[in-house]
């Protein structure tokens, strides 16, 4: 394997995959990417020349989608719309983008017969309660809630069904909640972490209850870099990092890292469909592949967070208007 397709690239998962990927492989990486607005080129600008290279294209484009295929040998395909709170006021895009176009770049690697690893979440299998015992395994069965988790869940469907029918080469992995460098500042921990920045008071949905299981976008990449090497075709890899946390707590923490007081932030509405918990068991990843994060305190991963946000202010300052402003309308 020496060349690589990367869909989604120039978002937050994806980049931080190009640059572990630069660093820690010999391979190229092409990047196609339609560069919405949860996009940035400067995300992965500064990489050897030679190394990376962009395209600008859609993957529900067949004429975009299928000639690059062709003339690599596998694809991670990361590209989706990826918020919930989108999703809720206008699904379209979901399921142009995470259906239709997982779709086509399905069927772009079964014409060409390569080898492909699609991205997807833990919001397939739903939630559960804050006081279960159990957490996901690659078993649980699906149940998504919201228009982007349910979108997802087709696409992974999708997979199966070309792996089955058409034997695909195909793997899929279902990450937990990530955090780190070039996340959108819509998504909760950058959107917290700014707010305090500019003097704005963090903002919980409801009680603030709701446990998500944190990794760090690195140990996501790496993660994903162990499957496409080692992975079994066909099979499914749950990747997490052991890192449940309610939002208080994670607001709560933001607040005391940043030198404010940890009672400085406003409850807003919740968001509809509001999943309760989220918690990965991550022991097939870990036993078949050897794979470990290397962020295992969640605290040292949010400070180097924290302060990435502090020295990249020219990478966000240009979104947070428009994107509180998105907010402040639905009194969020
Ligand atoms: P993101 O929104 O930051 O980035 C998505 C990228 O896809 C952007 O660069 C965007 O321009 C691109 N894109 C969107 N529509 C496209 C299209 N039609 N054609 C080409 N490119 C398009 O998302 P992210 O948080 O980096 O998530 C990446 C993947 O990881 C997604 O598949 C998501 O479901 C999955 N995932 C995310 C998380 C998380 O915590 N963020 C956790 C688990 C899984
Ligand atoms: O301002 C906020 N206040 C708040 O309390 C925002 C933006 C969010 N929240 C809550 C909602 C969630 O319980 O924080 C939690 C995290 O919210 P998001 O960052 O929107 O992430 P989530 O909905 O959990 O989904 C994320 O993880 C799984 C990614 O956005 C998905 O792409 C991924 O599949």
């Amino acid at each position: 394997m020496e060349r690589l397709l990367v869909t989604g690239g120039a978002g937050f998962i994806g980049s931080n995959f190009v640059h572990h990927v630069v660093n820690h492989t010999d391979l190229h990486v092409t990047v196609l990417d339609k560069l919405t607005y949860a996009a940035s080129r400067e995300s992965i600008a500064g990489l050897p020349e030679g190394r990376v290279e962009l395209v600008v294209g859609d993957i529900a484009d067949d004429d975009a989608v299928d000639p690059l295929v062709a003339a690599h040998d596998a694809v991670v395909h990361f590209a989706a719309e990826s918020h919930n709170d989108n999703s809720l006021h206008d699904p379209s895009p979901f399921i142009r983008t995470n259906i239709l176009g997982s779709y086509t770049i399905l069927e772009a690697v079964r014409r060409h017969d390569k080898r492909l690893h699609h991205v997807s979440t833990d919001e397939v299998y739903g939630d559960l309660e804050l006081d279960d015992p159990k957490r996901f395994t690659e078993d649980t069965p699906y149940n998504p809630s919201s228009p982007y988790s349910a979108s997802k869940a087709g696409s992974d469907h999708l997979v199966r069904a070309w792996v089955r029918s058409f034997g695909v080469r195909a793997t899929v992995s279902n990450c937990s909640n990530n955090y780190g460098p070039w996340q959108h500042i819509e998504k909760f921990i950058p959107r917290q972490i700014t707010n305090v920045i500019d003097g704005i008071r963090p903002k919980l949905y409801g009680s603030g209850e709701n446990v998500r299981d944190w990794i760090h976008a690195d140990d996501h990449s790496s993660a994903v870099l162990a499957i496409l090497e080692r992975g079994r075709i066909g099979e499914t890899y749950l990747i997490g990092a052991d890192g449940e946390k309610n939002n208080l707590e994670v607001v709560r923490l933001i607040l005391r890292l940043m030198g404010r007081s940890e009672d400085d932030f406003d409850h807003v509405t919740d968001r509809a469909g509001h999943d309760l918990r989220y918690a990965i068991e991550s022991g097939k990843l870990r036993q078949e592949l050897g794979w470990q994060p290397r962020f295992q305190d969640f605290e040292s991963g949010l400070a180097d967070t924290i302060r990435w946000y502090q020295e990249h202010e020219d990478w966000w300052r240009p979104h947070k208007d428009a994107t509180e402003a998105k907010y402040a309308e639905k009194g969020q």
